[in-house]
Parts: C-alpha cells; structure tokens; sequence
C-alpha cells in the first residue's frame, strides 16, 4: 500500500480543462467526425486545419481516433473488454439506451422546435436507498435517463424511462442561466461571422487575412440586464498565420457578442485600438519546432508490474487492495466515483466512507476589467463540460503502463450516441515511500494538474523598461507585445462522505494556542485542539486561515471504535487559494460557492452542482452559497462536504508558449476510522516478486 493510488481521472478532468480554460470553443473544430458538423475544407481552408497533440507532430487524420461517432465498437480494442450492458445501478447510460432515449423523444413534442434540442442526457440515478440496498445478482432497479432539452426558450427537465418509453417527468427551469452549450451550437458560429461584412472588414483592416483566422466562444457570464433573456456567446479571434499555437497571437480589442439562438451578430465591439499581434516566432511547442540543442536527455523510467496491476476492473467496478469502487464517466463532471467503500482489516466487513465525489464545479475568473476581459469567468464543467471536452489519454504520454482505460458514451443535441474514446485511465503509480513507517492511507488522493496554453492579451509593450508602474497591465509581459493575465482556478469537489453509514456529523477540530503566564514549568504556550461539531449550515462555512488552523473531520457520531472515538475521516486540503474579488462582483455572485473553502450541507438530490443546474449565464440564484444560507440542520443527517481547491496564476514567462503541470491535491484521510494503522498486515516486498533479467551468450 505504499503506492497510493491515483484516480488519473482527475488529471483528465484537468486535460478537459485545458481545452475548457484556453482553448474554449474554438470554431469550427474540424477534428468532429459526426456528420452533422463536417466542415466543408474546400469552402472554409484553415478553418479545417487542426492544432496538433503536444506529443506529436503529426496531422490528425479521420483514423485518428479523437472522437469517432461512427465507432461504437471501442471496447474490442480493450485490455480488459467490458460488455455495454449496464451491470451497476450507477453504471452510465449504453449506446443502445442513448439510442432509445433519442427515439422516445424524437416521437414528443421535444424535437418540434429543432433538430438538436438536447444539452445534457445522462443516467437519472436510482434513488440513494435503491442504490445502496441493490446487491450483485440482483437485478437492477428500472434504468432512467435525465435529459436537458432547450426548446422554445425554456430548458425542460425530463426524465425517460427507458424501458416503458414514458416521459415519467417534464418539469420548466424558471430560475436565471442555460443549459451548457452543446457543440452543435458552435457550428453556426462560423458562418454567422462570415457573413457579416463588417466582422470581415475590421478583421481585414487588423491586416489578419480571414483564411489565417481562428476564434474561440467564450461564454459572457451575466452582469446584468444585457445578458437576460437570450442565449449569448463573446468571440475572441487569434491570427494562426505563422504559428500553430494561435492563442498567442490574439487581436486585441476586438470582440463579437452572438445571439445563439437567432444565429445573428449583436454587436461588434471594436477598440480602434490597433494594438500590435504579438509575433508568432517561437510559439510553437511541438519538438520538431525547438531549437538545437535540445536539453540532455534523461533515461527512461518505467514502472515494473511483472504480475499486471493489483486492481481488477468490471464494467465500471474497480477493486484494488481493501477498496471498491464505482467509476463512471459524466459529460459535465468528467469522471464521477461512487460507492467508495474499504474492507475492515479486522472484521473483514465492507465499511462505507463515500458515497459520490466529482468535480462539480471549475471557476476560473480572470482579473482584467477592461472592455474585451472583464466578462471572462468561466464556469468550466457548467457552461462547456469537463467530460464533453476531455482528450482522448495517450498511452504512456499520459497515463503509465498497465493502465485501464475508460470510454465515455455521451450524447449529441440530436440524441445520436457517440463515444469520447480512453477519457479515463486507472493506474497505480509508485508513491517512492516507506509504508507503515509514514502512514499514508488516502483512500483517493484527488490529484489536478494545470497545464495548457495560456490566455494572452496583446499589448503595445515590447519590453518591461517601457512599462509605467502607474498603468496596471493585468498581467505579466511575457513575450513582445503578449501579456499573461492573472486569474484564478477554483475546483469546487462534491463529497457525499457516508462514514460507516448516512448520519454522519462535521466537526471542526480548532487548533487554539494556550499562553501559561505563572505555569508550574517554564514553557509559557502551546495549543490544544478543541471539537465543534457543526449544527447548522452556517457552522460549517469555513474559511481557512493559516494562523488559526483547524482539521475537518466528517464523522459518525453513533460509531465508535474500541476505546470511544467516533470513527471519522479528514479532508486535508490542498492549493488553498480564496477568491479575491468582492462578493457583490456578479462573477463571484454567480461563483459564490467559492466563498468559502469549505461547506457542508445535507444531502439533497437536486444539490449537486455548486454554481447550480444551469450556470451559463446564471446569476447566482441557485448555488451552493444559497443553498447553505437556509442553515439546514447538519448534525447527525445524511450531509455532503464542499471542498473548493484554489490556486492563483500570476503567469510567468515559464508559462509561455505552454505551461509546465502545476499540481495539487487533496486528501481524504481515515481518522479514529480504523482500531490501529489498517496496513501493518502488509506483507513486505521482496527482490523475489520482482522479474530478473538474464543475459545468456552464445
Ligand atoms: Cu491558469
């Protein structure tokens, strides 16, 4: 156990977020093979050419296997193949039931209003009780879909149960935001820019031929009254003449907000302000393109499993060790993990500690309120979908040998099924310390990493000598005329910990220095740890505070061990960065479930995602902020921790043309869980299980 093992998901919720965070929705994304968004490449030229994978110089090709929707045969190429049967009540949606859903539907009234209605068609989860009594062998209670369709101006809640065929529920969303864009949507992107004559023109006068353009759709937020009532996009384009990292060359001052429902160009916001773009020399981060000489090279490591993992895999089962649990892939969230439970080491029993975690939310607020900046505060997972953008993981490049991977099977806004090929892959990785003498028993240590291509802003400096330290540049000059400006990342993770079962209470454990002015020795302070146990929700918004520090134990009050404490576990958090803007700002009123690093609240089906159902244009009605503000009673219930991982990013010239991976992690850690250290019965390893080599001469 001294190889703590990673959910590598979670980095790949992060490769989603690169897309999500620099590349956004760059129009027309040529490398989609479903029909109905082919480009025509005689017509549109660069707009089909494509941004090539870090690894690799190469052009993709249709066989390239990015996102294939005519493939659906993805498991046969499978280590451990998995049979697209649905063996789990918490497994996801099969082909062949996306499939039934989209002909349920295509015969309502759903798809009067247009082809492709459907934003969000995912499993609509068996209730907690069905979930938690169901038993292998058993069979699985009825399988229902939960599908988000946005018709005539109002998003629709339907759940379908798929084997009757009955629409069971159809309820109207009343409250502020839309449903997350679906790719669909950005197709029409292009041509409505093309046909404006005055979008070409301004692109021309920027003296950027409209052949060598590339734009992104970024989500505008809401600020107020011109975000209501209608469903927008904000385009920011990049010249790619010259380079393939185009992102590094924006045109400055320029940007286009779009109706996405009527298809048309509201407004063109054009600064006049010709600022310079920045040169594409040096740009480019593929290999073949660095100059010689190349760093020395470093001999490769590789991880030995002569025996092949220790971790089993069925369907979206995994068993590793003492632990199992349930994997599935989300178009929203990424990668959802349900029903984490570890065998007791003493009474050989299963002991429940989590029953769902995901990633419910990633803000990413920029800090530059000029003109074509001040909008840009993305809610990654609500407004474009971690999963929905998640690279496909290359073999080796991103995750080790002996890897598992995991397709995800999601849905077009048309309802054809289609599959996001190897989105998850699940690994046991060398920790490179002792076991027992360094207790480390997370039962996952949620790893991000951030890597990816910075947003930059063009600029008229070349060098930092003709900046005035009177104008703020938002940001860091980077390179002659690009400047990184600072932002935020803030992971906000769902964790419904269900601690040996489902009333379980939050304690705040603070540590509170104690001074001794006339004590019997001549020591004169030290601390002590006192236990709050939380009441209501307003006892559980924690802000944290380095001089007054506190452990978060989430723990079951009527579970004792042996010798009295109640059995419990901690969150021991990670990057801890808190949001710096004023919480009247309307990002951080729509991102307010950052205001603090923690809450719990108690378990409701409806209260999953921080920034609410629909966060695209949402004005903060329906987040996890107000949710808790009602100060629900906690104590004893079924509740559900909210951890927000934060970092700031004062970008850095090492940051450009790519960024070097920036980690962090939390961890969920037993506390007073088990009777002693649960992996002193480890066997140790010996040079015997490990392979030899010989070398015989001839
Ligand atoms: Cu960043």
């Amino acid at each position: 156990m001294n190889a703590p093992f990673h959910l590598r998901n979670l980095l790949i919720i992060m490769a989603a977020l690169l897309l999500m965070h620099f590349l956004k929705s760059w129009i027309p994304f040529p490398f989609l093979e479903f029909k109905k968004l082919e480009l025509d490449c005689s017509k549109y030229g660069s707009w089909c050419s494509f941004k090539n994978r870090i690894q690799d110089g190469r052009t993709r090709t249709k066989n390239d296997n990015f996102m294939n929707t005519d493939k659906l045969n993805h498991q046969q190429n499978k280590k451990y193949p998995e049979k697209e049967v649905a063996k789990h009540p918490l497994d996801p949606l099969t082909t062949e039931e996306i499939k039934k859903v989209q002909s349920i539907l295509r015969k309502s009234s759903i798809f009067k209003h247009g082809e492709s209605p459907l934003h969000s068609v995912v499993l609509e989860e068996p209730l907690k009780d069905e979930v938690l009594t169901w038993k292998v062998g058993q069979s699985l209670p009825s399988r229902k879909a939960f599908v988000i369709a946005f018709v005539d101006g109002y998003s629709h809640e339907l759940i379908i149960d798929i084997e009757s065929g009955e629409i069971v529920g159809n309820e109207v969303n009343h409250k502020s935001g839309y449903p997350i864009v679906t790719m669909e949507e950005l197709k029409p992107t292009l041509g409505v820019l093309l046909k404006d004559k005055k979008f070409v023109e301004i692109v021309t006068e920027r003296g950027v031929n409209v052949s060598d353009l590339v734009c992104s759709n970024l989500s505008p937020g809401w600020f107020g009254l011109a975000e209501e009532g209608r469903r927008l996009m904000k385009i920011q384009c990049y010249s790619m003449a010259g380079t393939v990292n185009f992102y590094m060359r924006p045109i400055e001052g320029f940007t286009v907000l779009i109706d996405m429902g009527a298809e048309e160009v509201i407004k063109i916001i054009d600064s006049k302000n010709y600022i310079p773009l920045p040169k594409g020399e040096g740009t480019d981060y593929r290999l073949p393109a660095q100059k010689y000489p190349l760093l020395p090279p470093l001999n490769p490591i590789s991880i030995e499993q002569a025996k092949g993992p220790s971790f089993k895999v069925d369907g979206h089962q995994v068993k590793w060790g003492s632990w199992e649990f349930h994997v599935r892939p989300d178009p929203r969230a990424g990668v959802i993990i349900s029903e984490a439970n570890v065998k007791d080491p003493d009474t050989g029993r299963m002991r429940r500690v989590l029953y769902k975690g995901f990633l419910s939310e990633l803000f990413v607020p920029y800090m530059d309120p000029s003109d074509g900046w001040y909008y840009r505060s993305y809610m990654d997972a609500g407004e474009y979908g971690l999963g929905v953008y998640a690279a496909s993981l290359d073999p080796l490049n991103d995750c080790p040998r002996n890897s598992y991977y995991m397709d995800g099977i999601f849905a077009h806004a048309d309802g054809t099924p289609y599959v996001r090929s190897n989105m998850i892959c699940i690994f046991e990785r060398y920790a490179g310390d002792i076991g027992w003498r360094h207790t480390e028993c997370p039962i996952t240590d949620m790893e991000v990493e951030l890597t990816g291509i910075l947003m930059v802003k063009g600029t008229n400096y070349k060098n930092v000598n003709q900046m005035s330290s009177k104008v703020d540049v938002h940001g860091t000059l980077l390179a002659e005329n690009a400047i990184g400006v600072i932002h935020d990342h803030f992971l906000t993770f769902y964790l419904d910990m269900d601690i040996d079962g489902t009333d379980n209470s939050f304690v705040q454990v603070k540590m509170a220095k104690q001074t001794l002015k006339h004590g019997p020795t001549p020591r004169q302070s030290f601390w002590t740890a006192e236990r709050h146990i939380a009441k209501t929700e307003k006892d559980a918004q924690i802000k944290m505070n380095l001089y007054h520090p506190s452990e978060f134990h989430m723990i079951n009050p009527s579970k004792k061990t042996k010798i009295g404490n109640p059995v419990g576990y901690k969150i021991v958090s990670g990057g801890t960065a808190a949001s710096l803007l004023d919480h009247n700002d309307p990002p951080q009123l729509r991102g307010s479930f950052t205001n603090n690093q923690i809450w719990v609240t108690p378990y409701n089906r409806s209260e999953e995602w921080a920034g609410g159902l629909y966060s695209y244009q949402s004005q903060g009605d329906d987040t996890l902020a107000v949710w808790s503000n009602r100060d629900r009673p906690i104590e004893k219930k079924d509740i559900v921790l909210w951890y927000t991982l934060g970092f700031h990013h004062l970008p850095c010239q090492e940051d450009y043309p790519i960024m070097p991976t920036v980690s962090s992690a939390f961890k969920l850690k037993p506390t007073n869980f088990f009777e002693s250290n649960p992996i002193m019965r480890t066997a140790p390893m010996s040079d015997k299980d490990l392979p030899r080599c010989s070398v015989s001469a001839l």
